[in-house]
């Protein structure tokens, strides 16, 4: 979501390390373009001229410093600022020692609510905890239906009494919690299209009544400065203890995100980043500050890879890579589980250097579909030694495929080129990288 912004800065850097000192006249125009960027990327105007001030006296100040690249400097301070603007430290979401503990999760309608509750739950159940979802909206019939199907999908209890008083749910809710040894009971209230008194009243009763441990807003991503400041008056009105943005995976120019520590003064604590349960991420200012000047976030990738991938089977992988005996099998099982860490372009972001790399050369999802069709209509011997996969053999799987024999004899041709380099990245250009993932 931040791309254009990433795009714009560096290229502000790049002019800056063609001249070969600071000079306020240089240091002024670059500050002009980022201040640009930061507007254009929706942030809000007053975070942006404070922000664009500090970045300011601090180049200002470390003009004297001669001997450090300029492009670099500045590089530097606007890491440095960026971090800050984001909330300096990672805010994770709290849990009491003594169960049960209590997210209670509000915001308005459509933000996201019923979805990162379930995320939520099922991040706490991946963690061995014992979690009960709460519908805690009784105004919309759909939405219990909407929290138990999810429920369901991740194996988690729902609570639910139907269209009675909300306060009432949630303390029963609470009470049935305790009974059962419930470590994480997670309150989905409902939401208005509006902020309006009644709104915040019945949330304001629930908090009082329930005590929760977290009082998390679910803010659209997508809404730019609308999010930063419904953050703003529920926090007024609430006091919440955190934002979780939803929809960062859609096209928002991550304004929000870059204002709403500032401005609201409270930090983001988890983002959504797509519909699908496993779509969570938590916010790390300095990953995402790294991520925005194109600096990569690796920390985040071999995290995301580590919860993803099968480490016994990348285990297997990398014996089998070493001994060079990497078949098509094993290229179809690392689609499959390059396609479990979702998105390629959203994992190149975290790449350092990646996204300008790609820049242009799309990842297409129809090709790896076709690659699978082809490998799926091969015989279990083939796939074992492509070398005997001759003219009519080609044609075959052509045909199995609905691909042509082109589309095989380039895809044979590019295996034939991935297995040379992986053999000699597992001859020792995998050290940097953590035991057990393999270099795809
Ligand atoms: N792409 C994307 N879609 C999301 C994300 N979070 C939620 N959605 C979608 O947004 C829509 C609304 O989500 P809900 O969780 O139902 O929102 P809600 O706040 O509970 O809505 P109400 O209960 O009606 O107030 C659904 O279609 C979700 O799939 C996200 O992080 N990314
Ligand atoms: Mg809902």
């Amino acid at each position: 979501m931040f791309d254009s912004l990433t795009e714009k800065l560096e290229a502000t850097f790049k002019t800056l390390r063609g001249h070969g000192s600071l000079t306020d006249e240089n240091i002024k125009e670059a500050l002009k373009d980022i201040r640009r960027a930061l507007l254009d990327a929706d942030v809000n105007y007053k975070v942006a001229r404070d922000f664009i001030a500090e970045v300011e006296t601090e180049a200002i100040g470390a003009e004297t410093i001669r001997s450090v690249d300029p492009g670099q400097l500045i590089v530097k301070i606007v890491h440095q600022k960026l971090i800050s603007l984001l909330g300096s430290q990672t805010s994770d979401v709290y849990i009491s020692e003594h169960p049960p503990s209590v997210i209670m999760i509000c915001g308005l309608q459509g933000s996201g609510k019923t979805t990162l509750s379930s995320k939520l739950a099922l991040r706490y159940k991946k963690k061995g905890k014992k979690v009960l979802l709460v519908a805690a909206d009784p105004y919309r019939p759909a939405a219990i239906k909407q929290l138990q199907t999810l429920g369901k999908q991740i194996d988690v209890d729902v609570f639910e009494m139907g269209q009675a008083n909300p306060v009432e749910i949630c303390q029963k809710a609470l009470s049935q919690a305790s009974k059962q040894f419930v470590d994480l009971v997670i309150l989905d209230t409902a939401g208005r299209l509006h902020i309006d008194d009644e709104l915040m009243d019945e949330l304001a009763e629930i908090k009082k009544s329930v005590k929760p441990q977290e009082l998390l807003l679910v803010a659209d991503a997508m809404t730019g400065q609308d999010a930063v400041n419904v953050a703003g008056t529920f926090h007024e009105k609430l006091e919440i203890t955190g934002v979780c943005l939803s929809k960062m995976d859609g096209d928002a120019r991550g304004g929000a995100a870059l204002s709403i520590k500032r401005v609201t003064g409270c930090p983001i604590k988890l983002v959504g980043v797509g519909e699908k349960m496993t779509d969570l991420e938590a916010f790390h200012p300095e990953r995402v500050a790294s991520r925005i000047l194109g600096m990569g976030d690796i920390v985040s990738l071999v995290e995301k890879a580590q919860d993803t991938i099968d480490v016994k089977e990348a285990a297997k992988l990398e014996k089998k890579l070493r001994k060079s005996q990497f078949t098509l099998d094993d290229f179809y099982q690392q689609i499959q589980q390059l396609k479990k860490m979702g998105p390629l372009e959203s994992l190149m972001d975290m790449i350092p250097g990646a996204g300008k790399l790609m820049k242009g050369a799309t990842i297409d999802p129809k090709s790896m579909v076709r690659v699978e069709a082809m490998i799926l209509s091969m015989t279990p011997g083939e796939r074992d030694k492509p070398q005997i996969i001759n003219g009519s053999r080609r044609k075959r799987i052509a045909k199995g495929s609905g691909t042509t024999v082109q589309d095989i004899n380039k895809m044979l041709k590019q295996f034939g080129q991935m297995k040379k380099m992986l053999k000699s990245f597992t001859k020792g250009g995998l050290r940097g990288l953590p035991k057990g993932i393999s270099p795809f």
